[in-house]
């Protein structure tokens, strides 16, 4: 089985400093957060800011701030931009952070609700997103929340419209989305299994909130890869708040230790999701 590249969503724009007193938010904390998460075993970086008042933000200085922060403090890590933002935001506005060049970029695959909230994903957005990060060589981690999103996405895929190897996140258990049962997780990669080769794709999953360490430990023991983070999950145990992000990170590692799955190295994880940049 391949190394397990773990993600950490640190931040994400849902996720506040009243819920989660440890959540990262200013670029000083998102660079220290990636210190700690990546000497903790993580690779990627899921990167949402914020403003000067804790607000999500998808303004290019807000996110040159933090990649600056981020670079020094955690030079080998892997930063992917969220191009979902917050909802309600424009998608012009959620695509303007992207002339920074991250090695990585979300492309959310559809729309749906989330929530309270109706996350806007119109199929002529998603396809100049999809053309953008090509043109751009910023590699796109293709966000799949329920079934019908996957189908777009290998739509796209038999139309050229996005090109192999694909990385998909399943991420489960928004409400709005499909639920982070287990079964979920495999009725999704069946689809996979059947459609594409197995050079043709990677795959990782998000649990939100009590399914972020059920979830992880499937794709440890399936072979696929880990995203956890604030922006998912705050909680280490039942009740009990995790005090960084890092903890949640140690924890995944500790379980992959168990399952007898080595952690990818930051070049290991360039090589396996063929980062260009
Ligand atoms: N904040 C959510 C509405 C992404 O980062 O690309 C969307 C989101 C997805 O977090
Ligand atoms: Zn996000």
């Amino acid at each position: 089985m391949d190394p397990l590249i773990i993600a950490c969503a640190i931040t994400g724009a849902e996720t506040s400093v009243k819920k989660q007193p440890h959540l990262p938010v200013t670029p000083e904390q998102q660079g220290l957060a990636c210190a700690e998460i990546f000497a903790a075993g993580a690779r990627i970086v899921h990167l949402h800011v914020r403003d000067q008042n804790g607000r999500p933000s998808q303004s290019l200085r807000d996110f040159e701030n933090a990649m600056t922060e981020i670079q020094n403090k955690a030079p080998e890590i892997i930063i992917q931009f969220s191009t979902g933002g917050a909802v309600g935001e424009s998608f012009e506005n959620r695509m303007a952070p992207l002339n920074l060049k991250p090695h990585m970029a979300s492309l959310n695959m559809g729309t749906m609700n989330f929530g309270d909230d109706v996350f806007m994903n119109h199929p002529k957005d998603i396809q100049k997103l999809a053309a953008l990060l090509i043109d751009q060589e910023i590699s796109p981690e293709l966000e799949i929340y329920e079934v019908g999103m996957l189908e777009a996405a290998l739509k796209m895929f038999k139309k050229d419209e996005l090109k192999a190897p694909l990385h998909f996140q399943f991420v489960l258990g928004v409400p709005g989305g499909m639920s982070g049962e287990v079964r979920n997780l495999e009725f999704l990669l069946k689809i996979l299994q059947t459609e594409l080769k197995p050079n043709q794709y990677t795959w990782a999953v998000a649990g939100i909130g009590r399914h972020e360490f059920p979830l992880s430990q499937k794709a440890i023991e399936w072979g696929g890869h880990v995203r956890v983070g604030f922006e998912d999950n705050i909680y280490i145990k039942k009740g009990q708040l995790a005090h960084s992000n890092a903890q949640l990170v140690s924890h995944v590692v500790e379980l992959a230790e168990k399952a007898g799955r080595s952690i990818a190295s930051a070049e290991e994880a360039r090589v396996l999701l063929s980062l260009k940049s």
